[in-house]
């Protein structure tokens, strides 16, 4: 055994004095006299990307979170040398490169004020055990410095003071500060003097963050291996940042069928058949609306991928069907251990064409899950995941499945240490043969890709849908996510609704919790509220693992049963706002949720706070997140806020109290917001809309709203087949004009708005619709119908 040599443990070593520089179009290059290269990539003007290398070979630059659909290009760049330091301007940025250690300092460049410092900066300790380097960096913590983002850690929004690790990890039941659990985000966000940054450290290998948790002022990273490669976002609004690290990584490729932003229904397991049947009856029958059902494990025959369980589901085509006509889309769990079984087919053809994991020494990954002894197909080899597309064709182009669900995928397996793999397993990582320490953090993703490609290609011309539960930065791209085995418990509905926020500042929108809890059984108040926050998640689904009773929304008597179908309610008619939601997402990146430090992150009462967000562009929510509440006290953003229920307005920038009975919740509603609303279906596509409701918000001012259309399904929005409808309010003492504009070429349905008119301060004497009057008794109870081709009406 060697001890203490100096092969073993070499301490920090450090970058010196830079002796060569070189510039490429966008990269510059930088070599030190101890042989560390240092590549400055302007990816755009708000955009650097910095590369270390410590023995001057780069490795093959590839990723798995940056889309090739990335944008670059810079409108400036500019070199300059002083006898201390390089400088990088571009029109946004301005980058000292200290020339004696190779530090780095950002700068805004419309104002020079200090964005981003290194401490240390880039340093690195060799690794004996694995070869390479263990790579840090350290930055300087600016003064009141705030920081969000890492995906779904169950922690508060603001992450200062805290230390974290990403390694996805199966975490069942796990609380509040559990590090690490399902997914691997290294993206975070820093505000201060209110302007924003973000750093994303795109390194697979376990990595760390700590944020002024070992030293007061100091932020740093660190990764087990590989590159110090990371991109550094510039702001300086946290939107912008979110949504140029979104472009990074990718938006969704497609949008969701409209159907998938609907209520799921879920629970492990759902069987026989007439189990399935009887909840999905009981949802007609109570009138609660619902679009999914999912079948967890026990449907397979044997916990055997891509089989049926015949006993239990004799004709899953039929059923599937019936479901169908019912207007239930049918979601099947896919786990990735393939189970060791010489009689089935999956099995024998992984086998056969090498698709399976391999310890270091040549042995198969063996590792126990719910089949037993199983393989697992190395998702991170592009013809495994081709194979592995194409074994959806029976479940999604014959049975009709519509929707995928990918479990298990961090990868976990059950009763060894560590729960996953060990470190040795080799992967292919496309042709760049690894160890699992550099792919367990993709493997997940690469299977829901995958699972993707498969989805895509046999419910074509439909869209796909899928969810996973492990996921590294870009997985939004090909999936929606839940934050996996959370717990019937009040904290567990705090922390889901800090987790959904986080997910949709750290670039993935589409995510919800397990709506109850999935471990141990909620109260009928509990469920309640934590419907009531559900819905306004963009991913919508009741889960439970399903020992501890039923979890169906009429579990809990008449009264609770009454108010969730009004929730969910609420939820169907906001479909359309929504949705247009979900495209300002898929479109720009713009976060779904937005917590209210990114809503104003110039006022500093939003820094700390965790509860309140803005669903969308225009409602502003806050769940009640504890027991016997008759309402509670919550911050409102400054502006003003109409009630939701009775309309009163609120003025912002204070605390106040909101009454809000277990029937009720906060919701506020922006003023001068068109809120747009379907009528209220028990699934999508249940009624043909004849009419889009627009409610209207009296504003003294002007305000504009969205409205995104298109067929709910397929891709022909893509061709332009939607509908975009641009609204400008604008609001004065006696006059409230509305104007509109259209674009695209999708025709909707509806020929008329019915516009409902809230808080309107002056009596209507006269409508004018385009320069022309119209009678204004047409005007009842404040609502008022008019063609959809309007462009401007005018109340006074
Ligand atoms: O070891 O498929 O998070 O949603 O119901 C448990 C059974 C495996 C964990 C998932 C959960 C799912 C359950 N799964």
């Amino acid at each position: 055994m060697i001890l203490n040599t100096e092969l073993e443990y070499k301490g920090n070593l450090f970058p010196s004095k830079i002796v060569f520089y070189k510039k490429h179009v966008d990269t510059l290059y930088f070599k030190s006299e101890n042989n560390v290269a240092l590549q400055v990539t302007v990816q755009r003007d708000s955009v650097l990307r910095f590369r270390f290398a410590t023995v001057s070979i780069f490795e093959k630059d590839f990723s798995y979170a940056i889309t090739k659909y990335a944008s670059k290009g810079y409108n400036l760049l500019e070199i300059e040398e002083d006898p201390t330091k390089y400088i990088i301007t571009t029109s946004k940025l301005i980058c000292h490169i200290s020339k004696i250690d190779m530090r780095t300092a950002i700068f805004d460049a419309l104002d020079n004020t200090l964005i981003c410092e290194d401490e240390l900066g880039f340093h690195w300790e060799e690794s004996y055990e694995n070869g390479g380097d263990i790579v840090k960096m350290s930055k300087v913590s600016q003064e009141g410095e705030s920081f969000y983002g890492l995906g779904d850690k169950p922690v508060d929004i603001n992450l200062k003071g805290k230390r974290f690790e990403n390694w996805v990890t199966d975490s069942f039941a796990f609380g509040r500060e559990t590090d690490p659990i399902y997914k691997a985000i290294p993206f975070y966000i820093g505000l201060h003097h209110k302007k924003a940054y973000g750093i994303f450290f795109d390194n697979t290998f376990r990595s760390f963050f700590d944020f002024c948790h070992e030293r007061r002022n100091i932020t740093s990273f660190w990764a087990q291996g590989g590159e110090m490669n990371y991109y550094f976002i510039y702001g300086p609004n946290i939107s912008d940042v979110v949504s140029n690290y979104t472009d990074l990584t990718g938006k969704p490729h497609q949008l969701p069928p409209l159907w998938a932003l609907g209520f799921h229904q879920c629970k492990w397991s759902y069987y026989p058949e007439s189990k399935v049947k009887e909840v999905t009856n009981k949802f007609r029958k109570l009138q609660i609306p619902c679009d999914a059902i999912y079948l967890d494990i026990d449907y397979m025959d044997g916990f055997r991928c891509f089989t049926w369980n015949k006993e239990y589901f004799p004709d899953p085509k039929r059923m599937v069907k019936e479901l169908a006509d019912d207007g239930f889309k049918t979601i099947v769990i896919i786990d990735p251990g393939i189970k060791i079984d010489n009689d089935y087919s999956v099995y024998k053809e992984g086998l056969e064409k090498d698709y399976f994991c391999k310890r270091a020494d040549g042995p198969y990954m063996k590792g126990k899950v719910w089949p037993g002894e199983c393989y697992f197909p190395d998702f991170t080899n592009p013809e495994v995941r081709e194979w592995w597309s194409d074994l959806f064709r029976e479940l999604v182009e014959d049975i009709g499945v519509k929707g995928v669900w990918n479990d298990m995928n961090e990868p976990a397996i059950m009763d060894v240490p560590g729960k996953t793999f060990p470190n040795d397993v080799r992967h292919n990582y496309e042709g760049e043969r690894c160890s699992h320490r550099k792919a367990h953090n993709v493997y997940g993703m690469q299977m829901a890709r995958a699972t993707y490609q498969g989805l895509k290609k046999f419910s074509y011309p439909k869209r796909p849908f899928v969810i996973t539960r492990a996921a590294y930065s870009g997985t939004q791209r090909y999936s929606s996510t839940w934050m996996g085995d959370n717990v019937a418990t009040w904290d567990h509905l705090a922390i889901a609704n800090n987790q959904a926020q986080r997910m949709c500042m750290s670039g993935f929108s589409f995510a919800g919790s397990d709506i109850g809890g999935f471990a141990e059984q909620p109260n009928g108040e509990l469920f309640v509220r934590w419907i009531q926050l559900g819905i306004f998640h963009p991913f919508c689904r009741v889960h439970s693992s399903g020992d501890h009773g039923d979890q169906e929304p009429w579990a809990f008597g008449k009264s609770m049963t009454d108010i969730v179908r009004k929730f969910i309610e609420i939820r169907y008619q906001l479909l359309p706002y929504l949705y247009t939601a979900f495209w300002r997402y898929a479109d720009e990146g713009i976060p779904m949720l937005k917590s209210l430090v990114l809503y104003d992150q110039e006022d500093r009462h939003t820094h700390f706070r965790n509860d309140e967000f803005v669903f969308g562009e225009k409602i502003l929510v806050c769940p009640i997140l504890e027991p016997n509440a008759k309402g509670r006290r919550m911050f409102f953003p400054k502006g003003e806020w109409y009630n939701f229920w009775n309309n009163e307005i609120v003025n912002g920038g204070e605390e106040k109290w909101v009454d809000a009975d277990i029937d009720s919740l906060p919701i506020f509603v922006k003023a001068g917001a068109i809120i747009p609303k379907y009528p209220i279906q028990q699934y999508v596509g249940e009624k043909e809309i004849e009419q889009l409701k627009l409610d209207v918000y009296f504003k003294l001012g002007k305000e504009k709203s969205q409205v995104y259309e298109d067929a709910h399904d397929g891709y022909d929005y893509k061709k332009g087949r939607y509908s975009l409808r641009n609204f400008t309010l604008e609001g004065k003492e006696t006059s409230l004009t509305i104007q509109q504009y259209k674009s695209g070429k999708f025709i909707t349905p509806y020929e008329t708005f019915e516009i409902k008119l809230n808080g309107l301060p002056f009596k209507v004497n006269s409508i004018k619709i385009d320069n022309e009057l119209v009678q204004i008794d047409k005007i009842k109870n404040n609502s008022f119908i008019v063609s959809k081709e309007f462009s401007t009406i005018i109340f006074q």
